[in-house]
């Protein structure tokens, strides 16, 4: 019997040549939960578990044309950016997207992760693109998933607070998205890591118990890919965040030392043999 064609996911997103984080976090994410991965790829990263060393950008027109390619062929239920370099890249994924129907100005769900640093503090982003992230990106938006450190490059606020947390929210929602993920894995050493979900009406917490490791690398890769992999299912944006939060918990439950700096968060946990803290959970 021919298996039937799962949902297809799209990760607009740069190569990390360790495996933990970008475009190979994605991948393995949208395959852990059942949906048909496809890349358009923005860079490549020459990347180990201790620093980035080198970044090559590639072409916009590439960028683009792998969008359009698999999007009119393959077809895609819910996208993702991740890591998008510079302002030429994003102006072409803003205007691919446009053309292939992806985002809010079509019918395609599509998932903004404004990927500006790696966690070592090593750049992806020029800091001249935050801009374009801000007036192209985040209109077309159905969610944007920022950590601490993006919201205060992009509204200004350095959240410590839950206010904090809400004040920002309001200002990322201003920009245009139709959801904003506040993200608070960086909010002090508070033993619950609480992510705030706004649309403009509800606030939604979202709080799961803080785990202790050091390994992280791709976490939020792969809370975004999750996501999106349940948006290309066809589930609404509240319960699909709701199924990428407990997703990435226990994907970081299941992070793993690699090399001598940090490893990666694992989607495959699934797979992990008998958890007593898996089961009944
Ligand atoms: O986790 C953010 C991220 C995204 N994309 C690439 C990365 C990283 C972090 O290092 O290397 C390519």
């Amino acid at each position: 019997m021919t298996p039937g064609t799962p949902p297809r996911a799209l990760t607009i997103a740069g190569s990390d040549s360790g495996g933990g984080a970008g475009l190979q976090a994605d991948l393995r994410t949208f395959f852990a939960c059942g949906v048909h991965g496809m890349t358009a790829v923005t860079a490549v990263t020459v990347q180990n578990s201790l620093r980035v060393s080198a970044v090559v950008e590639i072409p916009a027109d590439t960028v683009a044309a792998q969008i359009e390619t698999v999007a009119e062929d393959i077809g895609v239920q819910a996208a993702k950016t991740g890591m998008l370099a510079n302002a030429e890249i994003i102006t072409a994924v803003a205007k691919a997207c446009d053309r292939v129907h992806i985002g809010r100005t079509g019918r395609i769900p599509f998932v903004v992760d404004p990927v500006a640093a790696s966690m070592h503090g090593d750049p992806l982003l020029h800091k001249d693109a935050l801009q374009a992230i801000r007036s192209e990106l985040f209109p077309r938006a159905t969610l944007v998933t920022p950590n601490l450190d993006e919201v205060r490059l992009l509204v200004g606020i350095d959240v410590r607070t839950p206010a904090d947390q809400r004040e920002a929210a309001e200002a990322l929602l201003a920009l245009g998205p139709a959801f904003v993920l506040v993200k608070g894995g960086h909010m002090g050493d508070d033993p619950q890591c609480v992510d705030l979900l706004y649309d403009g009406d509800d606030f939604t917490e979202l709080p799961a118990a803080r785990v202790d490791t050091r390994h992280t690398h791709g976490g939020g890769d792969t809370m975004a890919s999750a996501i999106t992999s349940a948006l290309a299912k066809g589930m609404e944006v509240v319960p699909a965040v709701r199924f990428g939060k407990d997703f990435v918990t226990r994907s970081v439950r299941h992070a793993y030392p690699l090399g001598s700096g940090v490893g990666p968060v694992s989607p495959f946990w699934r797979l992990a043999a008998e958890d007593p803290e898996e089961s009944g959970a």
